[in-house]
């Protein structure tokens, strides 16, 4: 008697659970629907979202990561892949690091060359460049176009079109060149450029920006050029500024 009423209680229980699974994708599909890739997307749905942290999907749904939008420059919409601002985080790291990303986003971090990588491959994006020095006078450098190619091309930088915020044009000197790590040289000089330098960029031979140097504080000239430098907003090679972050958006 016992046995026949769970075999009959245990399939009318299990019922319900089962019907529910069944319906857990229709009725939560509609708040999954939107999964922003960028910034700009944020912006576009909610034009009063104010700049901080949000969870983006650079590429699909199991893409999520955080990123730190900056929606008050130039109209807003900004995805910041590289901030720099007080140095809590360390950029001096391998490849892998560079890769994937590390770092804080409500702070210091680098988003990672593959998600740049999906970002500018799947939209056209232009650049801006944000920085600051210790004396608090700030400048931009931006590019109406930017991208960067693939693992297997090195990561290439392709950018172009310069407008002067009074930062002068640090970057053009990049364009074309690999990605460059002390654990990886891919750069156009003998030696290796992010160990001279103590950074991680598109080096060449070696660098007129260095945004991922070492975090030194101002005016230093002990060890020449590696800390965060601008050449063209300080003049010279031993000023590691105090701010800087490099962002992209759609082209408009
Ligand atoms: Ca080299």
């Amino acid at each position: 008697m016992i046995l026949s009423t769970q075999i009959t209680t245990c399939p009318l229980f299990q019922t319900v659970p089962v019907l529910f699974l069944l319906l857990a994708p229709l009725l939560t599909s509609c708040s999954e629907l939107y999964r922003p890739v960028d910034c700009s997307d944020i912006r576009q749905r909610d034009n009063s979202s104010p700049s901080g942290v949000y969870t983006l999907y650079p590429l699909g749904e199991r893409s999520a990561v955080q990123v730190y939008c900056d929606m008050d420059s130039s109209g807003g919409g900004w995805t910041v892949f590289q901030r720099r601002m007080d140095g809590t985080v360390n950029f001096y790291r391998p490849w892998d690091y560079y890769k994937f990303g590390f770092g804080d986003p409500a702070g210091e971090y680098w988003l990672g060359l593959d998600n740049i990588r999906y970002l500018t491959n799947q939209r056209k994006s232009e650049l801006l460049v944000d920085m600051q020095d210790f004396d608090g006078k700030k400048a931009f450098a931006r590019y109406s176009s930017f991208s960067i190619s693939g693992e297997c091309d090195g990561y290439k930088l392709n950018v172009s079109g310069f407008t002067d915020g009074g930062a002068g044009d640090a970057l053009t000197y990049h364009s074309g060149q690999k990605f460059s790590t002390f654990d990886k040289d891919q750069d156009s000089w003998a030696n290796n450029c992010a160990r001279s330098f103590m950074g991680a960029f598109w080096y060449n031979s070696c660098h007129f920006a260095n945004p991922n140097g070492a975090y030194r504080w101002g005016a230093d000239g002990t060890l020449h050029g590696v800390g965060v430098e601008w050449y063209h907003f300080k003049g010279h090679h031993n000023y590691s500024l105090k701010s800087i972050n490099m962002k992209i958006r759609p082209m408009q």
